[in-house]
């Protein structure tokens, strides 16, 4: 499938799987870096105690956040050129010149662990879709094989056109499981209803989840703020700005009046882990 077609396919369907967009070699080196990040930071994470049908409920998944912070070489995932292309191309249909920025919202990655329950079907956009332009689109790589015993994400297809939130608790007759091989991205519209199923067995099921989004949507996490200069300094301006680094807000009038700026914003001096 050509760009084009990818796009009708998730317009209509709300979601695409593209295979072969990572060999294993790479998976095997994302997992490593995976569990490294995850040692390293786990005990530093603060909890969450909001009530969100425990999708915030970390306690039976290893999660990595803001790999953008940890190693470049996530980077080489953030602008894949098998799934940026398509990401941009849907994200700036309908802005002024369909030119207007895309960036990224949200850097994370989870491993859910064996007996972990099926999640609760959500959205990924805080608001459904109905026949509207896309505002976020996640795309889920796998690192894992993808199946019925592994935790598979399921999708409601065509669920992005509702205008209603699934309801707590309930399974769905439409619900398909995505199953695929490692190296395969799952891209999908963040108004799709979606969750990861149950993981009854006890392998690995690492995936890269980046959520994509028009560049007037806040971020998960202050881009700005949490990058360290050595990986800023090494950053081209293209990948500073697909972390959003010219969309940040102005600090008042005295600094900037426009949302958008020419430059790249940036703080120095964060450490991770050490704040
Ligand atoms: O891991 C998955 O299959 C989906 C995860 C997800 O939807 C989320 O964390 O928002
Ligand atoms: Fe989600």
């Amino acid at each position: 499938m050509d760009l084009k077609e990818q796009a009708i396919s998730l317009q209509e369907n709300g979601f695409i799987v593209i295979e072969n967009v990572l060999t294993s070699d790479e998976c095997d080196t994302y997992k490593s870096m995976l569990e490294r990040d995850y040692l390293l930071h786990k005990d530093n994470y603060v909890g969450s105690n909001t009530k969100d049908h425990g999708l915030n409920n970390k306690v039976s998944e290893k999660t990595v956040y803001n790999m953008h912070n940890k190693d470049i070489k996530y980077f080489d995932l953030f602008d894949h050129n098998k799934t940026l292309p398509l990401i941009n191309y849907m994200l700036q249909q309908g802005s002024y010149d369909n030119s207007e920025p895309v960036n990224l919202l949200n850097i994370s990655a989870r491993c859910p662990l064996q007996g972990s329950a099926k999640q609760q079907l959500h959205l990924d956009s805080n608001l459904p879709g109905k026949n509207g332009y896309p505002l976020i689109l996640v795309a889920l790589f796998m690192l894992d094989d993808f199946n019925e015993n592994n935790g598979s994400t399921i999708v409601v297809p065509k669920s992005h056109l509702r205008d209603c939130y699934a309801e707590t608790g309930k399974n769905y007759d439409d619900e398909v499981i995505v199953n695929a091989k490692h190296g395969s991205v799952l891209i999908f519209n963040g108004a799709l209803w979606h969750g990861a199923s149950e993981k009854l067995s006890s392998l690995s099921r690492w995936a890269v989840v980046l959520g994509y989004g028009r560049w007037f949507i806040k971020p998960s996490f202050d881009f700005v703020r949490n990058t360290p200069d050595s990986i800023f300094n090494q950053l081209s301006d293209e990948r500073k700005r697909l972390i959003g680094l010219d969309t940040a807000p102005p600090l008042d009038e005295f600094t900037r009046v426009t949302r958008r700026s020419e430059q790249v914003e940036y703080i120095p001096g964060y450490r991770v882990g050490c704040n």
